[in-house]
């Protein structure tokens, strides 16, 4: 059955002139859902209505609006199957990473359901008597949410979430591809009680985002912009927000590095790189870029990594399997542009390249007719390289050899991302100085570079981000201001600076 879906702004629908098929990637010719793409002028009156909207939301006690999140993770929850089959469909995501997805969505509104009765402020001593000093947090006002579709429902749950619960209006534009997911997301938001116009959803294409933003900020009808997504797409983002004098909130790629020291357990340190490589078919913002192994351990880890490699199941989704297709067509073509970045000193260590099919199959299966792709692991990479310096969505995974764990360290930097990184080893020290020299935002010690639990600070620095963090109680300072008050109740005109209390 192919959906029809529309633009939902101010709790109607708004259509638009072109279309987009987002398909099946596990089938390519089964259409998921004929997306209506709006264009610029509806995203930026869509932010007009959310602007009109936010001034009663933000009026609304908190306790109130969080148990609107509670009733959208009860409603997800109550769903939860159906939406996981759903983003199975349209993407590719194996049904178990999928249900996780979706349990995320809920952990988020676990969190911020009682977030709604803390978004505390403070008191704050003054330096003059008889008067006091406080902090409160107030909304921002709209946000435009901006998301990548390989976490099309948890990855904009972070955004929305508390963005709704701190008094904002939303105005989401997901992934074309992944727009039938989205939609799925917000009829269960909408469905929790949430007053029209507070959130929106926006069906459109890149160019037509870029433009309608820029009238909206212009307009003064968007006031954070959250952005996940490629660096190069960030990057225009942040020059566009800084022109309006806002700090976006972005999550860019990662070129995430996986260290293996010579006291690690390497099949623990073989089960995470598989999983971090190659599950979500390498198609996370944590996925793994690099493995860097001591080189008293690399033959082994290499010989153990490429056996497990050979033996993972890649096939249908909907099944159990580690790795399903490629997200997208636009993701398959852009994947066989990495290949080629595969070079003579390299040595590709896992078997066959390329898409799977009846010509280049994979121990039996030949593709189904999907974007399914060989998983490539490539050894012998080196600094510089760009394979290594540079992400490539996808199941591929370079491995190099290092002497010191400084080397490792300067190693594991070199690329200039910083989303997230892993270091296996049994040495508490080793694990301490990684963690104090690598430049990631995250860092995992005996665990995988993806799958980051939903109450930590997630988010990266350098070509990964501008240093904003997502999830747990960091997401505050994204969706709220401060506002400093005083209240001087002296009777008289006390002087900062200039009539300090003395003892
Ligand atoms: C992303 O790919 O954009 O840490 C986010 C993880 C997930 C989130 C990935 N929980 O792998």
């Amino acid at each position: 059955m192919t959906l029809d879906i529309v633009s939902l702004i101010g709790g109607k629908e708004a259509s638009g002139d072109a279309v987009y098929d987002s398909i099946n990637p596990s089938r390519v010719d089964e259409v998921v859902a004929r997306v209506r793409l709006a264009d610029a002028e509806t995203f930026s009156s869509a932010c007009r209505t959310a602007a009109a909207a936010q001034r009663d939301w933000a009026q609304v006690p908190a306790p109130v609006r969080g148990r609107v999140i509670a009733s959208i993770g009860r409603l997800v929850e109550a769903n939860a199957e159906a939406l996981a089959r759903l983003v199975t469909r349209e993407i590719g995501k194996p049904y178990a990473e999928a249900l996780g997805e979706v349990r995320e969505i809920v952990d988020t509104c676990d969190f911020f359901l009682g977030e709604g009765r803390r978004l505390y402020g403070q008191t704050v001593p003054s330096e003059m008597p008889d008067k006091s000093l406080f902090t409160f947090r107030v909304p921002v006002g709209v946000a435009a949410v901006i998301t990548a579709g390989n976490f099309p429902v948890a990855v904009p749950s972070w955004y929305l979430v508390p963005a709704l619960l701190c008094g904002n209006a939303v105005v989401w534009k997901p992934a074309e591809y992944a727009a039938a997911s989205a939609h799925a997301l917000y009829r269960l938001f909408a469905a929790a009680g949430l007053p029209e116009g507070v959130l929106n959803l926006v069906l459109a294409d890149g160019e037509a985002t870029y433009a309608g933003l820029e009238a909206a900020l212009g307009e003064g009808t968007v006031h954070k912009v959250g952005f996940t997504g490629s660096s190069a797409v960030g990057r225009k983002i942040g020059e566009l927000c800084g022109r309006h004098l806002q700090s976006p909130c972005l999550e860019l790629g990662g070129k995430n590095p996986m260290v293996v020291m010579p006291d690690a357990d390497l099949d623990l340190a073989v089960e995470g790189a598989l999983f971090a490589g190659f599950g979500t078919a390498g198609q996370r913002c944590t996925s793994l870029g690099t493995v860097i192994v001591h080189e008293s351990v690399h033959d082994e880890f290499v010989a153990r990594y490429t056996r497990a490699v050979a033996g993972a199941t890649i096939g249908d989704p909907a099944g159990d399997v580690l790795c399903g297709p490629l997200l997208d067509h636009k993701f398959a073509e852009r994947y066989e542009e990495y290949l080629g970045w595969i070079e003579p000193h390299h040595t590709v260590v896992s078997g066959p390249t390329g898409r799977i099919t009846e010509d280049n199959p994979r121990s039996g299966f030949d593709g189904a007719g999907g974007l399914y792709y060989h998983p490539v692991v490539v050894d012998g990479v080196r600094a510089g390289d760009r394979l290594f310096m540079e992400e490539t969505f996808g199941p591929i995974v370079g491995v190099t050899a290092f002497g010191t764990l400084e080397e490792a360290v300067e190693l594991a930097n070199l690329p200039g991302y910083g989303l997230s990184s892993s270091i296996y080893t049994t040495d508490p020290k080793a694990a301490f100085r990684f963690r104090a020299g690598i430049g990631a935002g995250m860092v995992s010690v005996n665990n995988s570079t993806s799958g980051a639990e939903a109450h930590l600070p997630f988010g990266g620095n350098g070509k990964s981000g501008n240093g904003s963090r997502q999830s747990g109680m960091w997401v505050l300072d994204q969706f709220t201001r401060w506002q400093a008050m005083n209240w001087d109740y002296s009777g008289r005109l006390q002087k900062a600076q200039m009539d300090v209390a003395e003892i």
